[in-house]
């Protein structure tokens, strides 16, 4: 069996040597292939006597087995050696700047949305997402809508055909399902905004079908509406980029909130523009209250041990506010002269240390 010893050693030198995996499984067919040198010394045994048979058969196997885990390691390691190529050859660096001629505009709501995502980002929000079409249970019964409620009606929600049962999906008239699945997925401590399209059965002059709304919530054990107010005056004042904007809170009514507050903040409307700042008048910007028990119970959580704040608004509203946009219906008219003038180039991101809007 020298002939073995010698096919053994020049197998494995062979293999180690190989650098390419032409070359390897060229390696492969002249060793096991059906003509390859250790298969035709598999075809020696039949000619010898049972004992020798034995012993050299089991040599064999040993070396066959030896070289073909061979063959597969270095297989392994020329293939990952060529996907680290490949990788490094067509790596993309997705943080160059894009081409100075590109006309591509970011859309306004895009760019508010980024705008509050970097600064709840910063407090420690994270973002949630959900599906458009939901059902009563996510969409109202859980945000502590009675069964009366004129919200549930035909007339401002957008219903799906009924289903076998009886029951109809809807599409979501707010982001607040949203923080309902959060809820019902994860214990507190919960700290998420949910931005995204929303829905409801209106269409005039200040209303969209479809509109934009970023909703805010907060789960702890001691929250309270001093971190409530704290939160969104720090938003207010970021997003507006006015240090004094003065901030007010006014008794409101939400199902889902108890209490339950509107926010305004100062303006001026001196010569007929509009100036977001200490001023003679105010504008409401967004509602926000103390998370209902029955909310808080409807989502798994036991609001005597825990308690939380959550707040709304609308996102179409504020960029008109911040951006000076008059008319609410020329988001959705997708009109490049309009979207040249409002829109953002795709280097504008917005982030806190890099200023919010340049
Ligand atoms: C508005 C007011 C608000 C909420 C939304 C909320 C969500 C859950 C529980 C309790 Cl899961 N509240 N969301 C709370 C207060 C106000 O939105 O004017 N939106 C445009």
């Amino acid at each position: 069996m020298q002939d073995l010893d010698r096919l053994r050693a020049e197998a494995l030198q062979a293999a180690a040597n190989a650098d390419s995996l032409d070359a390897l499984e060229n390696l492969r067919v002249s060793t096991l292939g059906k003509k390859g040198s250790i298969t035709g010394l598999m075809k020696t045994l039949g000619q010898m006597d049972p004992e020798a048979r034995k012993a050299a058969g089991q040599a064999l196997n040993a070396v066959k087995d030896e070289v073909a885990a061979l063959l597969d390691a270095r297989k392994a390691e020329l293939e990952e050696k060529a996907l680290d190529a490949r990788l490094a050859s067509e790596r993309v660096d997705v943080s160059l700047p894009v081409r100075p001629e590109t006309t591509g505009r970011i859309h306004p709501i895009s760019q508010v949305m980024d705008e509050m995502i970097a600064i709840f980002g910063q407090m420690g929000f994270e973002v949630a997402e959900g599906p458009d079409i939901e059902d009563d249970f996510h969409n109202f019964t859980a945000l502590n809508f009675p069964p009366e409620h004129p919200a549930r009606q035909m007339h401002d929600t957008f219903f799906l055909p009924e289903k076998e049962d009886g029951s109809r999906l809807l599409l979501r008239t707010h982001t607040s399902p949203v923080q309902v699945r959060s809820m019902l997925k994860s214990k507190p401590p919960i700290r998420i905004i949910a931005p995204g399209r929303t829905y409801r059965c209106d269409s005039d002059m200040t209303h969209t079908p479809m509109f934009h709304q970023i909703e805010g919530l907060v789960i702890d054990k001691a929250t309270h509406m001093g971190h409530l107010k704290g939160c969104l005056i720090e938003f207010v004042r970021t997003f507006f980029e006015v240090d004094d904007v003065p901030v007010r809170f006014r008794p409101s009514f939400f199902p889902f909130t108890e209490p339950s507050a509107e926010v305004d903040i100062g303006c001026s409307r001196a010569g007929g523009e509009l100036k977001i700042g200490a001023g003679a008048d105010w504008l409401e910007i967004l509602g926000c209250g103390m998370v209902h028990p029955n909310v808080l119970r409807h989502c798994g959580i036991d609001p005597d041990e825990y308690q939380g704040f959550a707040f709304g608004m609308g996102i179409e509203r504020v960029a008109m506010l911040k951006y000076g946009i008059p008319d609410l219906r020329t988001f959705f008219d997708s009109d490049l002269r309009w979207l040249k003038h409002y829109g953002f180039l795709p280097i504008d991101v917005p982030s806190l240390t890099g200023g919010l809007t340049r």
